[in-house]
């Protein structure tokens, strides 16, 4: 059967200045200061985020690669007639396209591509419209909203797959992830289910050399939040003040990326009506990255409505992908 090629996209907010602004009164003012992670992604960010998985230090993407090349036929085989399919942070699309490799396409497939970055977006749009049979729709939301506006139409046949992968699942807080997982399975009909795929907990030198590579991208990547924020809000943020940071707290299980201040400075966000002093030492938290176990892995999904299903691990890079049915 053939159904026409289709790419299209749902609006979604064009800029995101109010929120941005609302997130650094908020987050900036807060002992450790902080910047939320999810602004990384402007265009330069998604560019340079790219590289990162491109980098010989950073196993996620590469790892994950390899198990959805490896596993596909036996996740649609044991999932049996899939007719949408939803990912969360579609980033490139190149994972979405792995995965479609082995879809038998006797019947046609739906793909909702659900992220935050214009330009990642039109990345993964362009990478999956040209496959037959496989109709393409890109919303630019954040994950609750696109998630719900992908599966409006809830009376089909086959199954909706909703893949959340790259191991975004550790950008949350552990009640963070628990909730989006609950979330997700509050959207889903029993039998759909999910692929999710998490970094597993390593050797602390394997994991900050993966958040503080000696090419420097991720540095680039973690300072381009200020640029960033110097460009959009008029701040005035000294980029060469600001040295990366990455710090393993084995307590928490997180990777944590700072930006730690070199000396004192002064520093004005005047679209966001902020100014305030740094001291020397001083740092700004912008991300937390959590790495998980396979059996913990298991238990947040179990308890957020599913049942695993079947979880392949990665051995060399430590990296699990975790499929799970809604119960
Ligand atoms: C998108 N996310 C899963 C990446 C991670 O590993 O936490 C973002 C990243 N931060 C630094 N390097 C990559």
């Amino acid at each position: 059967m053939s159904t026409p090629r289709s790419a299209s996209f749902t609006a979604g907010p064009d800029a995101s200045t109010p929120e941005f602004v609302a997130a650094l009164q908020y987050y900036l003012t807060l002992r450790p200061r902080q910047l939320p992670s999810r602004y990384l992604y402007d265009d330069l960010g998604s560019a340079l985020f790219e590289a990162i998985c491109r980098l010989p230090w950073y196993g996620i993407t590469r790892a994950e690669s390899r198990l959805l090349d490896a596993h596909a036929d036996d996740i649609f085989a044991r999932l049996g007639l899939v007719s949408r399919i939803a990912e969360l942070g579609s980033g490139s699309g190149d994972k979405l396209r792995r995965l479609l490799a082995a879809h038998d396409r006797r019947s046609s497939i739906e793909v909702h591509l659900i992220d935050i970055s214009a330009s990642a977006l039109e990345t993964s749009t362009a990478a999956l419209a040209s496959l037959d049979d496989v109709a393409v729709v890109a919303h630019r939301a954040r994950y609750e909203t696109g998630l719900a506006e992908a599966l409006e139409e809830r009376s089909r046949k086959g199954r909706t797959l909703v893949l959340f992968l790259g191991s975004n699942i550790g950008n949350y807080d552990p009640p963070g992830a628990s909730a989006l997982l609950r979330g997700i399975r509050s959207t889903l009909d029993a039998g759909d289910a999910l692929l999710l795929g998490a970094d597993l907990i390593k050797p602390e030198r394997d994991l900050l050399l993966a958040y503080d590579d000696p090419l420097g991208v991720t540095a680039a990547f973690n300072r381009n939040l200020l640029v960033r924020t110097n460009r959009e809000l008029d701040a005035t943020f000294d980029l060469g003040a600001f040295a990366h940071r990455a710090v393993w707290n084995a307590a928490a299980s997180r990777i944590e990326m700072h930006l730690v201040a070199r000396s004192a400075q002064r520093v004005s966000v005047p679209r966001a009506g902020l100014e305030f002093t740094i001291a020397a030492g001083e740092s700004i938290w912008t991300e937390s990255s959590y790495k998980y176990t396979p059996d913990r892995l298991t238990a947040i999904i179990s308890a957020a409505g599913f049942r695993v299903d079947q979880q392949w691990i990665d051995e060399g890079d430590q990296f699990a992908l975790t499929l799970a049915a809604a119960a």
